[in-house]
């Protein structure tokens, strides 16, 4: 399945260049660093190499292995090394009640932003994908994960012409971004299901991201909120280059 070049564009062109066509100034990783060529260098590779959408490869049942849940666990514990002390109380709440009153904001260049309940996005068509996990850090891990398509909210909500990204928040002390490629991309889903259950709290109940082109980092775990945006928004010192990642990380 791909993505047609023609809602790519929709996504994409407005507000001068498009990711595709941009300059350096357009692109994200660089913001004048030189150190950050590499990422603006791989974006770029594979932004042109893959003009189309293919899929990571999916598995079987059969496939599927143990998975430890890393980073942040449980966002209610400050003893945790993310905790953020103004979201994980209100996450340590959500939790206590099973999620009943949890809802995900939408927010940023959408015509309607938005709160959506767990059985609001449950009621969308969901998709399931058996993929491998890839950290950063040299594991891997095979699951089956159940969501929304990242998409079919961004839809609802109604994605403005000049929307580029969109930005993860999570109720730990994190944020990360990925362009709208990425995003559109079938297989990016919110899921809260794993493995036939709903998702346990340790891989990021009751909503993580996953985005199944990257590698693990990028794939938020305990979302809070997301903000599509028109520019690059590096999350500060809740980003990915605060903590030493390339904010690219392309697999
Ligand atoms: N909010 C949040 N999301 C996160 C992390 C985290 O610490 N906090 N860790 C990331 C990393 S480095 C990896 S490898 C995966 C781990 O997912 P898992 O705990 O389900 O194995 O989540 C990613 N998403
Ligand atoms: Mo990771």
């Amino acid at each position: 399945m791909a993505i047609s070049r023609r809602s790519l564009l929709t996504g994409l062109a407005a507000g001068g260049g498009g990711l595709l066509l941009g300059g350096c100034s357009e692109n994200p990783p660089t913001y004048g660093n030189v150190l950050r060529m590499g990422d603006w260098f791989t974006y770029n590779a594979q932004r042109l190499m893959i003009p189309g959408r293919p899929l990571a490869r999916e598995y079987d049942r059969g496939d599927i292995t143990s998975t430890i849940a890393v980073g942040t666990v449980n966002p209610g514990n400050d003893h945790e090394p993310s905790f953020n002390p103004e979201a994980g109380p209100l996450w340590a709440r959500l939790a206590a009640n099973d999620f009943r009153d949890y809802a995900l904001e939408v927010t940023g260049a959408v015509a309607r932003p938005g709160r959506y309940s767990m059985d609001a996005l449950m009621r969308f068509k969901a998709r399931t994908q058996i993929t491998r996990h890839t950290c950063e850090e040299g594991w891997s891990a095979i699951n089956e994960w159940t969501g929304v398509p990242l998409r079919s909210v961004l839809e609802h909500a109604g994605i403005k012409h000049s929307a580029r990204f969109v930005k993860f928040v999570s109720y730990d002390a994190l944020q990360d971004s990925i362009d709208m490629f990425d995003a559109l991309h079938p297989q990016t889903i919110l899921a809260w299901g794993m493995n036939g259950v709903r998702l346990p709290q340790g891989h990021g109940a009751p909503l993580r991201a996953r985005v199944e082109t990257q590698l693990g980092y990028k794939s938020m775990k305990f979302l809070r909120r997301i903000v599509v945006t028109e520019g690059f928004d590096d999350g500060g010192k809740f980003g990915d280059i605060a903590a030493g990642y390339s904010w690219f990380a392309g697999i």
